[in-house]
């Protein structure tokens, strides 16, 4: 099938820049047609057949052929667009480096385990397409601390950054005031269709569970690790042969902490 995806005006890229800086994240509604969003979930509901109904994840375009999530990545308009979007946002120039694509589907017990880690992400723009967001009960809303830190110009506060919050105690505190409301949290409850933007390098974030027998599935693309050159020497984590990411919870957080993406080897 032959990819279609709008083409966002100047003006339609700076907005999107101004609600991601001013209420944490930016939509462009009905960006996915829905031909394609058919084609996405058919791949989705047979990943999640082939697990036995538990959490499955996929991490490089080759494991995602026959998704569409592939040809998005490798779409110039797409490409043109985070750029863009990177370019207002930092005012530098956007470097011309492949995305670190995810595909998320969480399902079963095993969904909850991928649900309420905090975190930051080791690229600056974050793109989502949300793919399968259950309709009704615990939908697995988007929740983030928007635009908490800067962008680090040194790898080691980045890290230190991370311990601090890749920790026990500072996940059950976060669970805890997000549970009480005592946070300034935006929330995303995402509509399969549209397109979020965040900056997932300076917020922190993370997914609610969804309900056990619901699927919740959503394609992440990641765009810019500043603290790349330093990633590579201090010799990072391969995304799987497959790509398929049945990656325990904790590796996932490694993965961020030690900045390994498929894009930085
Ligand atoms: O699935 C989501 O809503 C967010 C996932 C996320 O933050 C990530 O994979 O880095
Ligand atoms: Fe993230």
């Amino acid at each position: 099938m032959e990819l279609f995806l709008p083409k966002i005006s100047e003006q339609g890229i700076e907005s999107l820049v101004e609600d991601i800086n001013q209420r944490g994240f930016g939509v462009l509604t009905d960006y996915i047609a829905p031909p394609v969003l058919e084609m996405m979930r058919a791949f989705v509901n047979a990943a999640v057949r082939t697990s036995g109904g538990e959490y499955v994840g996929f991490n490089t375009p080759k494991a995602l052929v026959g998704s569409m999530l592939d040809q998005i990545s490798s779409s110039p308009e797409f490409q043109d667009l985070l750029k863009q979007i990177y370019e207002v946002g930092t005012g530098k120039p956007g470097p011309e480096v492949e995305f670190y694509q995810v595909l998320r589907c969480l399902a079963g017990a095993s969904g909850r385990k991928h649900s309420l880690r905090f975190h930051y992400d080791s690229y600056v723009v974050t793109a989502l397409i949300p793919v399968e967001i259950p309709a009704e009960g615990k939908c697995g809303d988007l929740i983030m601390l928007p635009n908490s830190r800067n962008i680090r110009s040194s790898y080691a506060v980045n890290v230190i950054d991370k311990l601090l919050l890749d920790n026990a105690l500072s996940q059950f505190a976060l669970r805890t005031l997000a549970r009480m409301n005592c946070l300034p949290l935006a929330r995303i409850n995402p509509i399969p269709g549209n397109i979020y933007f965040f900056w997932g390098y300076r917020s922190i974030h993370t997914n609610e569970p969804c309900d056990q027998d619901k699927v919740r599935a959503t394609a992440l693309f990641h765009y810019v690790n500043p603290h790349a050159a330093r990633s590579l020497k201090s010799g990072s984590r391969r995304p799987s042969a497959n790509g398929l990411t049945g990656i325990p919870a904790m590796e996932v957080r490694r993965r961020d902490l030690e900045q390994s993406s498929a894009k930085t080897q």
